[in-house]
């Protein structure tokens, strides 16, 4: 039996966040009741083909309501939602928030095993996907999740549900009339972290929280009804959905507009057609538009604000943002558990350019303190620790994480090193934690690490972050093999991705070395193993010749 999530701030800071204003009491079902009648005939939705208001989009989650709560799925429920950039995400999640049900987000990224360990560990009693997107087929993937023990249902949108239940017949049933009441403090969904640490764990955001940090978001970003904002990015994650992303612009009225793919062609189409005044990007593909844009085949001239975070946007490429595309950089930092920074719209340029920007809110907490807890001084570089109104106090079901990654007094150790700015402004300068960053989707070196541990040919193995001019960084995984053995790079490859996990964990660099040298004391923590296979890689002692892949 799966533990209900849950979500507990101690009561002094909930009546602190509620009295201050930040909790508003709302729930999700009752957000889009209140969005469809101050802005019912205004455009709401464009994906493709569907154009929807926000009259539209709120009678087609009522009705999608309806239908998951038809298929016997009770009040609380988890349901697994596996969908990319197309409509039926939005209409599909806030019918499910309007049923009561809570989303569980998976990438379209992932594979078997994410998606099996997700769905298994959320309690998911359904699983929401589409039949296929960029070359893959969904629907073999809800046929296994489907023989779960507790999951009921698989629904999938498009063209085929393949024998599985069809989307469209749930938005066939009659709008549900009301919001099924929920408790604003509760848990609404759950998010997937990009830790470093094992498989995916899962964050649960309230209602309350998740609410009040985009809202605040949209108001950061100068939203306002007449803002269009394209989702470039898989809209599961958590800065297309919520800083300010596609809830925040709902939240302001605003029109969104979702991209099946983030590339220039896609994209700059979409900016010229639906006249997009914000979008949000990782540093790659900001790197990538920069270099597509003076090419001018389209007019890219309603673009107001250009948002760039995930990873860190190094300046050089910031302080272009500007000359070439004509519109604002608003440098984003942040983390699914919360905390969100962003430079501000009017801040001079230099701030801009320089630095990942300030928390939303007046409540949020930061500390930046040394390996041995104590305050750096003011501009040094630190650990990064945060608390506030819209930061969790626990991952869901994950007590030995749990005691790692939060104080006793409800900090979140975020991982990163900052260094802080006058006025609150952030520095990333790096990371403490083993994860790969790679074009912002994080990577969890200790999970790849088992999946090539697995393999009959490998007695041990390392995964680290490598510097990479195009993605932040890439995956390398130094591999010693068994005595006798002699495996391949493409065969460790082909192995891991046979494992069925998402396409960006699978090392883009396998370097094959006799052993680990550990220091003369023995075993050395493998926390020190990858620093020191880091360093030995990507500095190497002069006329060393570089290991080849
Ligand atoms: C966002 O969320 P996650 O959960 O995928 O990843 C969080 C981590 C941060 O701890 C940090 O290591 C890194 O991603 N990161 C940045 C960054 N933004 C995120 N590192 C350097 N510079 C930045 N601007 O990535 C996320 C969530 C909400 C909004 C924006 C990003």
């Amino acid at each position: 039996m799966t533990a209900d999530p849950a979500q507990i701030w101690p009561e002094d800071f909930a009546r602190r966040y509620r009295d201050r204003g930040w909790w508003k009491g709302e729930t999700f079902g009752q957000m889009l009741d209140r969005l469809a009648a101050a802005h019912g005939p205004r455009p709401a939705l464009v994906a493709g083909e569907v154009r929807l208001t926000y009259a539209g989009l709120a009678d087609a989650a009522r009705r999608i309501a309806t239908g998951f709560r038809a298929l016997g799925l009770n009040p609380g429920d988890r349901v697994l939602v596996q969908m990319p950039n197309r409509a039926e995400f939005l209409t599909g999640v806030l019918g499910l928030f309007y049923a009561g049900l809570v989303p569980v987000y998976a990438l379209p990224a992932h594979r078997e095993t994410e998606v099996l360990h997700l769905a298994a560990k959320s309690g998911a009693r359904a699983y929401l996907a589409a039949d296929r997107h960029e070359g893959f087929d969904y629907r073999p993937l809800a046929a296994r999740v489907l023989a779960l023990p507790g999951v009921a249902h698989a629904v999938i949108a498009g063209e085929g549900a393949g024998g599985l239940t069809p989307f469209a017949t749930l938005a066939d049933a009659a709008p549900m009339a009301a919001p099924e009441p929920r408790d604003p403090g509760g848990v609404a969904f759950l998010q997937i972290s990009g830790g470093s640490t094992g498989l995916p764990k899962l964050i649960p955001r309230t209602h309350d929280d998740y609410i009040y940090s985009f809202a605040a978001s949209a108001g950061i970003c100068g939203l306002t009804p007449d803002s269009v904002m394209l989702i470039a990015l898989p809209a599961a994650h958590n800065f297309p959905m919520s800083s300010p992303g596609f809830f925040g612009a709902l939240s302001a009225g605003a029109c969104v507009v979702l991209a099946p793919n983030p590339t220039p062609d896609t994209c700059f189409r979409l900016i010229e057609a639906e006249r997009v005044t914000i979008t949000g990007l990782v540093p790659p593909l900001a790197l990538l538009w920069l270099q597509a844009a003076p090419r001018g085949k389209y007019d890219l001239s309603s673009l107001q604000v250009l948002q760039v975070g995930g990873a860190k946007f190094m300046a050089e490429a910031a302080a272009r943002v500007r000359p070439v595309l004509g519109c604002t950089l608003q440098q984003v930092f942040g983390m699914a558990e919360g905390l969100v920074n962003y430079t501000r719209l009017d801040d001079p340029e230099d701030i801009i350019v320089n630095t990942q920007g300030r928390p939303i809110s007046p409540d949020d907490e930061v500390l930046v303190l040394d390996d041995d807890g104590n305050p750096v001084a003011e501009g040094a570089p630190g650990n990064l620790y945060a608390r506030g109104p819209y930061t969790i106090r626990a991952y869901h079901d994950e007590p030995a994480a749990n005691a790692r990654s939060f104080t006793p007094d409800g900090f979140y150790r975020t991982g990163d090193i900052v260094r802080r700015l006058p006025g609150g402004y952030l520095e990333v300068r790096g990371r403490a934690g083993d994860h790969i960053n790679r074009a912002g989707e994080k990577i969890s070196a200790e999970e790849v690490e088992d999946h090539i541990l697995a393999h009959p040919d490998v007695f041990d193995a390392a995964v680290v972050a490598l510097p990479d001019p195009v993605l932040g960084e890439r995956s390398c995984a130094f591999v010693v093999p068994r005595a006798g053995a002699d495996p391949t790079a493409p065969a460790i490859k082909a192995f891991v991705r046979a494992r069925g996990i998402a396409e960006f964990k699978v090392p883009d660099r396998v370097i094959f070395v006799p052993d680990f040298e550990t220091t003369a004391v023995g075993k050395i923590s493998r926390k020190a193993l990858r620093a020191a296979l880091r360093d030995r890689y990507t500095a190497p002692e002069p006329g060393q010749k570089e290991p080849q892949a």
